[in-house]
């Protein structure tokens, strides 16, 4: 569009919404005659309190997305096999209508449901999700995160009694060994750390040391000190190593923490099978760089260790994740300065509610999947059972489904299968903004408003930061006075699942889930607010309703909050508002053990029961042929963002990114050439994409970014549709898991590959 006369300019600003990263963004928009406003321009806010002014790619692109012709602006419902727009009354009308009947015949458990990445960036889905899922009372809960963190979780929930996850101190650690995580593409994960790439050229700079284990020469590894190109999925042999290594040289030193730490003593034994000499055969890495890592990690006068996606998504992970933080605390790392150390968010942790130093712990395995008996983890059934609850018949089936940001027939292990899986659903609902590969399959589309269009503040996400902040932003741009907010559509979907009808008046619903937040802070005896009188409490939250009106509630009884007055330079939501940049809450605090645990036991969990079997599992990998077979890992590219943002063109313009990385041995030995096509198998499936010979892949090793291959029947997404990708979870395996977690292995995948014959659209 050009430039039309008459208009005015005006800067708001946001955090940005769609990596873990939370970087603040500085907004311009153009005012046009008409009064409507149009983003010109998107740069990184230099008064942010946490990224001053960093920004990549993507977060340029919140104008683009706003923009996308291919974002439902209107809800659509499945007429005849195409999708016509519809108004809201319409679209929530056929979602009882479809929805009910199957409910009252087969009972709660016939509807699935299905909560995707973008939930955990976004405050409807953040503060309402828990409504929807209790009103649909369905035991077949599923989430993004067990094709993700949840490995992490666990294994940091069985060790502090919550999901509370230590974070590098990046800023002022002397020595970070990084495993699985690749920054300078994803800008961090598990770790909120805008500007992450900064932060390690900063460790280098003040003369520290950043090492790196990766199978991969990742953009990350190249930068760093030292890169070890592990073999996939063997994270936790190589930490086990380290560990013995620690323990067998006298390098132990809990410091502190030997008083608050159970299970310790128990570690010595079992991690002595994981000799260096040993352990080398495994992961590929030679035995003297094992020692010496271990002795550098010791010797550091601060060190952290952090992993991530490559030590969750694979055959061990809770195993690798667990022992990551092991090696902090037997380097006397954990909770200390330059350490590994729990982020103090000002609302939503776990760790500062309830009484300080013990509590009820986690518990796991409280159901089971019905058909293959996979045990359940904080609510939720692995993905990998998915599939096979909605094709088995008998009592319990999953019939209709429900998803909330998500497309896992792109982001979950053998897509094909889910595919044919969500093509034979009697009813789904979609909670999204586009048809893609998975919500094709709905019966109705809700699209949310867009992150423009929304207010923000990271509740998850900032628990987990390098840095401790608060930040909201309100939307930038009005909604049209038909589209509800997030929130809103989640409340009216679980009133129509609990029976309310789709008319019912969702804001009494609304204010007994605020009344519900109020009144658990009062009864919290350690809380804030203990005992405080109701109605006072209620007078002072002004007239807001929704996310910010829960969000106020959570701040002002949150560890910085004013405490509804008792400290009235404590935090509220007014003062977020006013404070546009974030407010500052002071690097990462450290000695926060014991206050933090919540174990029954009152102590880190060094070795927890759990995790004992698993260990033996381990250890019995020790004798496998880890040559067997190529194996496949995934990777990412900072202009992409798992499934979904491939049809920002200023995005995905220029060369193909979707190839097949294939070392220069094998391509010479399989007879593979830069640029021809490969054709890839596993168990479960094959894809056919092009080579890319580098010699920044692990012998034996192949890679493949996962998100692309939208050009399925269907799919409205013009931009992405026309890209030449495709889909590696095509070739994951549902049955190839960690079995403690039920978290799927995406990385390590046993594949074989040969030249194609039929050349894809290289
Ligand atoms: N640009 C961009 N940013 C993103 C995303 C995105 O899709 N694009 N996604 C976001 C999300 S949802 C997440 S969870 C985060 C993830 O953030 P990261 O954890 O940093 O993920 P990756 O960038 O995929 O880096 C993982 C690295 O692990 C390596 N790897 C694979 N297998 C193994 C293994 O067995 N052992 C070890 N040691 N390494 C292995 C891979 O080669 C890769 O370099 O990124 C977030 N940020
Ligand atoms: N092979 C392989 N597969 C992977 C990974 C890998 O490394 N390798 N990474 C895994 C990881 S870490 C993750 S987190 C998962 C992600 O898995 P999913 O969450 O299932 O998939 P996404 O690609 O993030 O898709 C997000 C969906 O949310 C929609 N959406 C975008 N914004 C909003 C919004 O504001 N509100 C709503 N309601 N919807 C919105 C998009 O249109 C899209 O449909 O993928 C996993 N899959
Ligand atoms: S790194 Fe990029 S995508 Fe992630 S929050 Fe920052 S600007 Fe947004
Ligand atoms: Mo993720």
């Amino acid at each position: 569009m050009t430039a039309e006369p008459h208009t005015t300019e005006r800067i708001a600003h946001r955090t940005c919404p769609l990596c873990e990263a939370g970087c603040g963004l500085e907004i311009t928009l153009t005012r046009r005659s008409d009064g409507s406003e149009h983003v010109k321009r998107i740069r990184g806010d230099r008064d942010d309190v946490l990224s001053g002014g960093f920004i990549c790619p993507k977060g340029s692109t919140l104008g683009h997305l706003h923009d996308d012709p291919d974002r439902l602006r209107r809800p659509v419902v499945k007429r005849d096999g195409e999708f016509v727009e519809v108004d809201w009354d319409e679209a929530f009308a056929t979602v009882e209508a479809g929805l009910m009947p199957i409910l009252a015949e087969h009972g709660r458990d016939a509807c699935a449901i299905y909560l995707g990445n973008p939930g955990a960036h976004s405050l409807g889905p953040l503060l309402y999700n828990r409504t929807l899922i209790q009103a649909l009372g369905t035991g077949n809960r599923f989430s993004a995160s067990t094709v993700d963190q949840r490995p992490k979780e666990l294994s940091a929930g069985l060790m502090f009694g919550s999901v509370t996850v230590p974070v590098p101190d990046l800023d002022r650690t002397d020595f970070l060994l990084m495993l699985g995580a690749n920054p300078h593409a994803s800008n961090g994960s598990l770790c909120t750390a805008p500007d992450f790439p900064g932060r390690l050229d900063r460790i280098q700079e003040r003369g520290g040391t950043v090492v790196v284990v990766d199978p991969r020469r990742s953009e990350t590894a190249e930068r760093a000190d030292r890169h070890l190109a592990i073999r996939p999925g063997t994270d936790a042999h190589l930490l086990a190593a380290i560990a013995n290594v620690l323990l067998a040289e006298g390098l132990a030193a809990p410091g502190r923490l030997a008083d608050h730490t159970a299970g310790l003593d128990e570690l010595a034994e079992p991690v002595a099978a994981y000799t260096p000499e040993i352990v080398a055969s495994v992961c590929g890495i030679a035995a003297d760089e094992i020692t010496q890592l271990a002795r550098d990690l010791a010797a550091a006068p601060t060190a952290a260790v952090y992993g991530r996606i490559g030590t969750c998504t694979q055959e061990f992970g809770t195993l690798a994740s667990w022992l990551v933080d092991v090696v902090n605390l037997l380097t006397g790392n954990l909770d200390r300065v330059g350490g590994a150390m729990f982020a103090t968010g000002a609302v939503g942790q776990p760790s500062t509610k309830g009484a300080p130093g013990s509590g009820r712990g986690i518990r796991v395995g409280r159901a089971s999947s019905r058909v293959a008996g996979r045990p359940e983890s904080f609510g939720e059934f692995p993905v990998t059972a998915l599939p096979e609850e909605i094709e088995t018949s008998g009592d319990g089936q999953v019939r209709a489904l429900v998803t909330v940001g998500g497309n896992p027939v792109s982001s979950n292990p053998n897509s094909a299968r889910l595919d044919a899986a969500f093509a034979s659903l009697e009813f789904m609902v979609a909670v999204d903004p586009y048809v893609n590969e998975t919500t094709r399959h709905a019966d109705v589309i809700l699209p949310p408003p867009s992150a423009l269009e929304k207010s923000h503040y990271d509740v998850a996400l900032l628990n987990f930061a390098v840095h401790d902040v608060a930040n909201y932003s309100a939307p930038v741009l009005p909604r049209s006075a038909e589209q509800p907010e997030e929130w809103e559509i989640l409340l009216r979907l679980a009133a129509i699942a609990g029976g309310a009808g789709s008319n019912a008046d969702i804001g009494a619903l609304d204010d007994a889930i605020a009344e519900g937040f109020l009144r658990s802070a009062v009864r919290d005896e350690h809380g804030r607010v203990h005992d405080r009188d109701l109605d006072e409490l209620r007078s002072m939250l002004d007239d807001r309703t929704g996310p910010e009106r829960l969000l106020d509630i959570m701040l002002r009884t949150g560890p910085y909050g004013d405490g509804f007055g008792t400290d009235p330079d404590g935090l509220t939501l007014a003062r977020l508002e006013a404070n546009p940049h974030g407010v500052d809450l002071g690097p990462l605090k450290a000695d926060r053990i014991p206050a933090v645990l919540r174990t029954p036991s009152g102590k880190i969990e060094a070795f927890p029961e759990l995790l004992r079997a698993d260990l033996d599992r381990l250890t019995a990998s020790l004798d496998r042929d880890w040559d067997a077979s190529m194996v496949l890992v995934g990777r990412r590219h900072v202009r992409s963002n798992n499934s979904w943002m491939h049809n920002v063109r200023v995005l995905t313009k220029g060369r193909n990114r979707c190839t097949l990385q294939v070392h220069p041995d094998d391509a010479g030995r399989l007879g593979l050439s830069d640029g021809a096509a490969a054709r890839v198998r596993s168990r479960v499936g094959e894809v056919a994409l092009p080579v890319e010979v580098t010699d920044g892949i692990r012998p034996g090793v192949v890679s493949i970014p996962h998100g692309f291959g939208q050009d399925l029947p269907g799919v409205r997404l013009q931009v992405a549709s026309e890209y030449r990708g495709v889909n590696t979870n095509l070739l994951t395996d549902e049955l190839f898991y960690d079995v403690i977690s039920g978290n799927i292995a995406l990385n390590g995948v046993p594949v074989t590959v040969e030249p194609a014959t039929v050349t894809p659209g290289v």
